[in-house]
């Protein structure tokens, strides 16, 4: 047996509160062609539209920033992901920020909309905000409560207007299916780093987190035996990995938001690799690469590289 890959470039910033992530997947690419790998050129690769101009022009939106705009990435991602699917192809996402999941879940969903989803979510950062309870505004934060069909309003901080509203309710509806993932069918990996509207969720849910020290101590092994078993109900299973899941100083700043004592980068490719392993694994994304802010030239993007081709490898020969 053997699978094709399709890379799909998402080059959209539009979600992160720092700039630069746009970069991101070019930042990749060059740290392939620096060590003479043709990984880009051997397998196929496709763009969604930039949406970057949304960061040029004030946003109307304080509370989920250029939703308008991340509106227009989720029926692009929708169409593109549930497209290379029905093409027998699995996809890599490369993305700038991680708004970029919901659209990718949105058509995974639509590729199996009878099928039930897991969503592995490496992370430091939790991402289960909506525009009721977000500090930010900024919509990185937010795209897994956008699958799951959450508002959180118990915990409502912001009163939001009726416009933004109806944009989160179409944003939650892309694909046609509200609620793409359940919450216990969602697993986080490495998140350290919370707010207490995003625990109250969690807590509610009684969502699965394994912590770094998890992994630290049970060993990438028997973390991933302990995710196999939470999602055995699921039919299909998604893995998103945020870089900044990693320890800044064991790779590099060059992300929008990091956060200290976080996974190293071999337990993150051994976590990669053996989730790609998982015959339900059906398509994988990998954000927040910013090269502007990496103090160690692209180190980031090198790192990030040599996870992106250790599961391309695996995937190929599934
Ligand atoms: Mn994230």
């Amino acid at each position: 047996m053997s699978t094709n890959v399709t890379f799909l470039i998402n080059k959209s910033e539009i979600t992160a509160g720092t700039r630069g992530a746009s970069l991101g997947p070019d930042a990749i690419i060059t740290a392939a062609r620096k060590k003479e790998s043709y990984l880009f050129g051997e397998n196929a690769l496709e763009k969604i539209a930039n949406s970057n101009g949304y960061l040029d022009k004030p946003t109307k939106y304080p509370f989920a920033k250029r939703i308008d705009g991340l509106l227009s990435v989720y029926q692009e991602l929708n169409t593109k992901v549930a497209g290379i699917i029905n093409n027998n192809s699995f996809p890599i996402i490369l993305a700038a920020d991680h708004g970029s999941a919901g659209g990718t879940i949105s058509g995974l969903k639509s590729a199996f909309p009878d099928k039930r989803i897991g969503a592995v979510w490496i992370d430091a950062h939790a991402d289960i905000h909506t525009p009721y309870t977000t500090p930010s505004g900024n919509m990185h934060g937010m795209p897994l409560a956008s699958v799951m069909n959450e508002d959180n309003l118990e915990c409502k901080i912001n009163e939001v207007d009726a416009e933004t509203a109806s944009l989160w309710n179409q944003l939650k509806n892309v694909g046609g299916i509200t609620q793409k993932v359940k919450p216990e069918d969602v697993v986080y990996v490495a998140v350290r780093d919370t707010e207490e509207q995003e625990e109250a969720i969690i807590s509610k849910y009684g969502i699965k987190w394994f912590t770094v020290n998890n992994v630290r101590t049970q060993g990438v092994a028997e973390i991933v035996e302990g995710i196999n078993e939470r999602l055995k109900n699921c039919d299909i299973i998604y893995v998103t990995f945020d870089v900044d899941s990693m320890d800044p100083d064991m790779t590099s700043h060059g992300t929008g938001t990091p956060v200290p004592n976080g996974i190293s980068p071999q337990e993150a490719k051994d976590l990669m690799i053996a989730l790609a392993q998982n015959p339900k694994t059906a398509c994988m994304e990998i954000v927040e690469v910013n090269p502007c802010l990496d103090e160690k030239e692209n180190t980031m993007a090198e790192i990030t590289l040599d996870i992106v081709e250790a599961i391309t490898d695996v995937i190929k020969k599934k």
